[in-house]
């Protein structure tokens, strides 16, 4: 594997160079843990904490380092971990910045392209593909937009027709991952080394895809349940894989993602996980009470959300609204 196959170009290098920082080398964040960093270097793929006046001199926690991210090491020496220096500055990122959301969270950094995968079974819904197709384009990425299932499709002339109409500003496949031709669809958006990030509601089929792509079953992937057609949070952490061939591709979690993000500080409350589930909200404006088809309440009936995390919520979200007004 080499960091030209991740994307490293002339201008990474120039970047690179112009921070003068001797003694480190160049590598990519492919993966993100409580404790420490992923990454491949030149010559090898290591374990790596951030230095701390790299974490104090973050305006904000989406400026940390995070997947996706080309940094400056500072290689191990003896036994311990290496030592991420720099961040380069970013070609894209993708941030989650929900309503009453004070941190803004790194979903993904410098990818080229993001798939939004989204079924043509029971995840169908136009509403929140254009949120999705928001967050892309104001990430700085390109938009894909997948309709997966043809083969499930329930009305499928209907939701092309529709698609259409709603994915003016990005090119859009419609295919079926399991049965389809993903890659002959897929891969030539890999051309030139670039970077495949995807984004979509769990189940819909964001690992199938990944897999297909990679050739190889690098995630797992699991049923979705029959009545709703609802994904069941398989894949459970960002994670950048590197195709043999050249490119990348990050699979993500489907909502209810970001968890694992709420360790970092606890300066103000994070709501991240119910905050991606209200992205699937019938009404962007819901306020999680008795409006139909809120989907926090669902996952609270469900059993997937806490209620008393769902009160905290509305709570934080009314003392938000609040502040705001005045
Ligand atoms: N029938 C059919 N099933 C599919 C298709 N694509 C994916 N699936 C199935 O849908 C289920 C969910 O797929 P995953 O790839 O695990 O979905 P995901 O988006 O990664 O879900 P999370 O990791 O939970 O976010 C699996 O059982 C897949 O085999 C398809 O085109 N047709
Ligand atoms: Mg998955
Ligand atoms: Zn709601």
């Amino acid at each position: 594997m080499t960091l030209a196959a991740l994307g490293w170009n002339e201008r990474w290098q120039k970047h690179f160079d112009s921070l003068g920082i001797d003694g480190v080398v160049a590598a990519r964040v492919i993966g993100e843990h409580r404790t420490h960093f992923e990454i491949v270097t030149a010559d090898a793929t290591l374990t790596a904490v951030m230095t701390g006046r790299l974490r104090n001199a973050q305006k904000q926690r989406s400026d940390l380092p995070g997947v996706g991210d080309f940094v400056a090491v500072r290689p191990a020496e003896g036994d311990g971990p290496a030592v991420i220096e720099a961040v380069l500055p970013r070609t894209s990122a993708l941030i989650r910045k929900a309503a009453g959301e004070r941190r803004p969270q790194l979903l993904a950094a410098n990818v080229d392209v993001v798939f939004i995968v989204m079924g043509l079974d029971g995840d169908f819904n136009l509403a929140r593909l254009q949120r999705y197709l928001d967050l892309v384009h104001s990430s700085g990425a390109d938009a894909v937009i997948v309709a997966n299932k043809v083969d499930l499709a329930s009305d499928l002339d209907a939701q092309l027709a529709a698609l259409a109409v709603t994915a003016v500003a990005a090119p859009f496949h419609a295919l079926s991952a399991r049965h389809g031709d993903v890659v002959g669809t897929l891969a030539r958006y890999f051309d030139g080394n670039r970077t495949i990030g995807i984004i979509g509601s769990s189940g819909a089929g964001k690992s199938t895809i990944t897999n297909k792509l990679l050739g190889r079953d690098a995630q797992a992937t699991q049923a979705v349940r029959d009545a709703d057609s609802r994904g069941r949070h398989t894949t459970t952490h960002r994670q950048l894989f590197v195709r043999d061939r050249g490119g990348a591709i990050m699979d993500t979690p489907g909502m209810r993602e970001l968890e694992v993000w709420a360790s970092e500080d606890s300066i103000a409350p994070d709501f991240a996980d119910v905050e991606a589930l209200a992205l699937d909200c019938r009404f962007r404006d819901c306020r999680h009470g008795s409006e139909p088809a809120c989907a926090v309440r669902a996952a609270v009936d469900a059993g997937m959300l806490d209620a008393g995390r769902r009160a905290a919520f509305i709570a934080h979200a009314t003392a938000e609204r609040q502040k705001n007004r005045y």
